[in-house]
């Protein structure tokens, strides 16, 4: 089964190398292509993903110049992949790619989707303060509470599925409400970012809680989107 790897990146240049000889490394023998889906980086992340293209022909950027953000950059990769599983990963490698042959081994195994677990025996989060740590205990517990998440990790962003399943609906969101029946959770240490600064903010968290009222409402109460063009 042929693996895409899809990265969102954004000012990752002095990570995206790193990340990609890690996954040349850990996916050799496998049929695999690398997808970045840079949103036109400032520090030029998408020129340095071209160059290690010119050596490596299973890599490729994809330069997104329009609605930027990470889900619609994943979303685009998913879209522009040809394998028959995708996966995402971060490009700061706090997503440890050795997981990827036992994820994709579970997606080969009958799982609709794999996702790769901190809060389950076997796998953590490294260095983290205890703010951070209540947040995402916090923000975990919501998605659970609120959207009846099976998921031990909702939050995770390191996943797998079918690429024919991710086409039916060309969406993670309603992919995600469609409760897949088969899945598989791999567990997986959170590492340290490797360089460069992180993008989560104040305001990325913001968003993260009124997407998820909005899920809410939609699952529970079966309100019509009003934010739906
Ligand atoms: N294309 C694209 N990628 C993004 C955007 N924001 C973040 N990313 C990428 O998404 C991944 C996760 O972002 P991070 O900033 O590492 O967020 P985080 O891992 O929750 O936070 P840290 O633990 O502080 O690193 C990284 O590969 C980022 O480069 C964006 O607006 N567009
Ligand atoms: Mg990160």
């Amino acid at each position: 089964m042929k693996l895409s790897v899809i990265s969102p990146t954004y000012n990752e240049s002095e990570n995206v190398g790193l990340l990609i000889a890690e996954l040349e490394k850990i996916l050799a023998g496998t049929d695999y292509e690398i997808l970045i889906s840079d949103d036109n980086s400032p520090d030029l992340t998408w020129a340095r993903v071209e160059e290690i293209g010119r050596r490596n022909p299973r890599v490729r950027v994809l330069r997104r110049t329009s609605n930027r953000g990470l889900g619609p950059s994943v979303v685009d990769g998913f879209n522009a992949a040809s394998g028959e599983a995708v996966a995402c990963i971060d490009a700061d490698m706090q997503h440890d790619p050795a997981v990827l042959p036992r994820m994709l081994n579970e997606l080969m195994n009958g799982s609709n989707l794999v996702v790769a677990t901190r809060y389950m025996p076997g796998g953590g989060t490294a260095n983290w303060g205890i703010i951070r740590r209540f947040g995402s205990w916090g923000c975990t517990k919501l998605a659970q509470w609120l959207l009846g998440v099976k998921l031990r990790d909702p939050m995770s962003g390191y996943f797998m599925m079918r690429r024919d399943d991710f086409l039916k609906v060309r969406d993670l969101e309603i992919a995600a409400q469609m409760h897949p029946c088969n899945l598989g959770e791999i567990p997986y240490t959170f590492g340290p970012r490797a360089l460069g600064e992180s993008k989560l903010s104040k305001k990325i968290v913001f968003a993260y809680l009124s997407q998820l009222w909005r899920l809410c409402r939609k699952v529970r109460f079966r309100r019509p989107d009003s934010s739906a063009g």
